[in-house]
């Protein structure tokens, strides 16, 4: 069987990495409906090596497709979402619109597949941040063994979260200042060249951004625990497209460094590169472009008896959100939801 697809948001970032990764895995698509806002009317996209003009998103746009996949920012997702769920199409939402929804599941397909089942009463499910995907997916073998109690995260985000602009404004300030010329900034609000910024979405009434409020909520969905234990400090920092992120967590039954590397080592989505004597270590530089989360500085907390830590690296564009997508699409073809 193959199926019709919409992708909304064609033109971003990880619109692009869909149609690419919807090619690599030879997703069965019967026909691809790339769809995109007014302002990128006339342009093409190549699928498969067929060119595809883009569509302009519209209530009418779903009509008669299978799946949509949903990655142009959160309005466009409350608004035309509810839509093609009614219409009967399955949407898998990149966005932040409907994570916190009771009747929408928010899935990572290695955590929690079993979740999938209840996508029906809106035919929407909730592709998690990059961020957390990055977290969870090795927390999660860690939790079945141990009982995670308490998890404190740092996240080094780079550029590709704020997308495909925000990785050119990057380019464009490192060119700047090679020329000696002043850098603007444009998407992010301070130069983002040779800095860091501790600040990742908007702040909240409690101090913390959104992006680390998502981290904690989304965790505690994700992981069926509502009462776990977490915070997060989210930075934002001048990488092209790869999450990193350093994770501490203390358990019920103590993880040694050993028992963590069986562990992660034997859960799909993960591998592990940890040999620090030869300095082997996840960097976003080599896990850019790849499908793992990649896990190692893999320690016992010397700080305290059952504390572990470890620093996860996930491409954001893949991994954190275009990929993680279609396997949840996946996932529904192979639990025969569709
Ligand atoms: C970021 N997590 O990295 C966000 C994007 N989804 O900006």
């Amino acid at each position: 069987k193959s199926y019709n697809v919409a992708v909304a948001g064609v033109t971003g970032a990880v619109g692009q990495e869909m149609l690419k990764i919807l090619e690599e895995r030879n997703f069965p698509v019967k026909q691809l409906k790339p769809l995109a806002s007014q302002r990128s009317v006339g342009k093409i996209v190549t699928f498969r090596g067929e060119k595809i003009p883009v569509e302009i998103l519209s209530t009418e746009s779903f009509q008669g497709m299978d799946f949509a996949l949903f990655s142009a920012g959160a309005s466009i997702s409350k608004e035309f979402a509810p839509l093609a769920g009614q219409e009967g199409c399955i949407v898998i939402d990149n966005s932040s619109a409907f994570r916190q929804d009771p009747d929408v599941p928010l899935i990572i397909p290695e955590v929690n597949p079993g979740a999938i089942v209840d996508f029906r009463k809106k035919n929407i499910i909730a592709n998690p941040n990059c961020t957390t995907i990055v977290t969870i997916v090795p927390l999660k073998p860690l939790h079945d063994y141990g009982r995670i109690k308490r998890v404190v995260a740092s996240s080094y985000q780079a550029a590709s979260g704020a997308g495909a602009k925000a990785m050119q404004e990057l380019e464009d300030q490192v060119k700047e200042y090679a020329f000696g010329r002043e850098m603007v900034a444009g998407v992010f609000p301070y130069q983002i060249a040779f800095n860091l910024i501790p600040q990742v979405d908007v702040f909240l009434d409690n101090f913390y951004s959104k992006e680390e409020m998502k981290m904690v909520w989304e965790t505690r969905k994700i992981m069926g625990e509502p009462d776990l234990q977490i915070t997060a400090t989210c930075v934002r920092v001048p990488v092209l497209r790869a999450h990193s992120v350093s994770v501490n967590i203390e358990t019920e039954k103590k993880i040694t460094r050993d028992k963590a590397i069986e562990l992660l080592s034997a859960f799909p989505g993960v591998t592990v590169q940890d040999d620090p004597a030869n300095r082997v270590y996840p960097m976003p530089w080599l896990v850019s472009g790849k499908d793992n989360c990649y896990v190692g500085r893999i320690r016992e907390d010397i700080s305290c008896p059952n504390g572990l830590t470890l620093w996860s690296v996930g491409d954001q564009i893949r991994k954190g959100a275009a990929l993680n997508a279609i396997q949840i699409a996946e996932l529904l073809i192979e639990k025969k939801l569709v």
